[in-house]
């Protein structure tokens, strides 16, 4: 079989750092100790670190000194042999190393995400462990790194495996039949119990599905959209949870007219807030686009929030008043904000707090005053136990759905579980036809069955050293 060349990359960062981290992987790494050090130990010793001169195979110019560690296949992170070397990470030190293991025969430099997909071909790692890992590499809050080392680690592939064995094993049974055809020898009651697994299996499945899409949603942010009458504080609010002036803040009303988003992390959840276009009827096409935009997000928003000034919400004589178009849109899913209770000083927030959540029937009231910060603080702790209420139960399950990919193959496998549900037990041929087609959809979340354009997406995620 033609030789897989040896390949080498830095996997680190670029730039400079303390340490700078080398990889070697392929039938010829170990060549790497041999040339570049004098080192025998670093060589026959698997797993520990070895501190040794580093020089160059031809000039034989010390370049550094570091550490070397030798990960010999399979038992290593491609399944390959893998050297390490740990080096001084100025960028001409990385060059140098790197134009040292360029010399050696069978050795080139490793493309984007290289080790992970040999890593992937040696059975190392399945679709959804890989899928695992780009999301570690890339999640920025503390529940997003739980949810994909989880993953990383098999979270996914094991129950789905587990399911996809059951599928084939009852596919067996069921090629059985028609292999023996009507002889003795198969049992009357096999296909019955093949019948009454696959009707667990199948309800399993579905019940794994009614996730409420929460491992989705956290995996590409918490959607919160800010929506509300012009002028009462909704780009200020954003741009006071942003640290920064993220969106533009004016006395004129209508001013924010397309949507603003900022990323958060509120207790380790990864949020993306909007602020929106204030809710009026105007003559101006473009405002009116940006009401339209602005009523859109909020329909495909997990958290509502609605934010008006107290002087929006009360008439003159210091009654309820709201405008019909925000009426339309609170309701016990939607959070209500009254702001700028610094300028309403005759008015007692605790007070309208109770009245207004009675009347309007919304999940729940604050008041505060983005100009001057009250109130801000227990908004965001409120907020971040809304998060932990609403989603940790999901997040501590132990198997979670992260990407619409698994969804979609998962509906797929329970379609044609119910086609098999639906045959008769005599229509052997077609049964196993429709239990294979199942395994079939399993296979394709962990990647066993055609996945090539998957891969090709997932791979240009990762580093060239991943
Ligand atoms: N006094 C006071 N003014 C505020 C408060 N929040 C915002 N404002 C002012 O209200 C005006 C409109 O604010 P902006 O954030 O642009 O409102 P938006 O149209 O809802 O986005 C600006 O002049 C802000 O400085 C507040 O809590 N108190
Ligand atoms: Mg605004």
């Amino acid at each position: 079989m033609h030789e897989q060349p040896t390949i080498y990359a830095l996997s680190t960062s670029p730039g400079k750092a303390g340490v700078a981290v080398i990889r070697v992987s392929g039938s010829r790494a170990k060549e790497a100790i041999h040339r570049l050090t004098k080192s025998k130990a670093a060589a026959s010793e698997p797993r520990k670190a070895h501190f040794c001169r580093i020089r160059h195979p031809v000039s034989r110019q010390s370049l550094d000194r570091g550490l070397v560690l030798w990960f010999p296949g399979p038992h290593s992170f491609t399944g390959e042999d893998i050297v390490e070397f740990q080096v001084h990470g100025g960028p001409a030190v990385v060059r140098s190393v790197l134009d040292a293991l360029q010399t050696l025969q069978g050795y080139r430099m490793a493309e984007q995400g290289e080790f992970a997909k040999r890593a992937f071909d040696n059975d190392k790692l399945d679709l959804t462990e890989l899928e695992g890992l780009a999301d570690l590499l890339n999640a920025e809050t503390e529940v997003q790194r739980k949810l994909a080392l989880r993953q990383a680690e098999g979270g996914l592939r094991i129950p789905y495996e587990r399911w996809r064995e059951q599928i084939i094993h009852s596919m067996a049974q069921t090629e059985a039949v028609i292999d023996f055809g009507e002889d003795e020898q198969i049992d009357e009651g096999v296909l019955d119990q093949v019948h009454e697994n696959i009707t667990q299996l199948r309800d399993a499945m579905e019940s794994h599905l009614q996730d409420n899409r929460v491992g989705e949603i956290v995996r590409n942010g918490v959607q919160v959209a800010i929506i509300g009458p012009p002028n009462a504080g909704k780009s200020t609010l954003l741009n006071r949870l942003a640290k920064r002036e993220a969106a533009i803040v004016s006395d004129t009303p209508g001013t924010t007219r397309d949507i603003v988003e900022v990323n958060l992390n509120l207790g380790g959840y990864p949020v993306v807030v909007s602020d929106t276009a204030g809710l009026r009827q105007s003559d101006d096409v473009i405002e009116m686009e940006g009401v339209r935009r602005a009523k859109a997000r909020l329909q495909t928003s997990d958290i509502k929030i609605c934010l008006l000034s107290y002087s929006q919400l009360l008439s003159r004589d210091q009654e309820l008043r709201l405008d019909p178009i925000l009426r339309d849109i609170l309701d016990q899913d939607t959070y209500l904000i009254l702001n700028k209770e610094d300028i309403s000083k005759d008015v007692d927030a605790k007070r309208w707090v109770d009245k207004v959540q009675r009347e309007t029937g919304v999940r729940k009231v604050w008041s505060m005053s983005c100009k001057t910060d009250h109130g801000v603080d227990v908004f965001l702790q409120d907020m971040i136990d809304l998060l932990k209420e609403k989603f940790d139960d999901y997040i501590n399950s132990p198997v979670l759905i992260t990407q619409v990919r698994h969804r979609h193959h998962l509906q797929e496998c329970i379609a044609s579980l119910n086609n098999y549900l639906s045959l008769s037990t005599d229509d052997v041929v077609l049964s196993a036809e429709e239990l294979r087609q199942a395994a079939n959809a399993l296979g394709r979340i962990t990647g066993r069955v055609d996945v090539e354009d998957v891969l090709d997406a997932l791979f240009s995620q990762f580093c060239i050293g991943k």
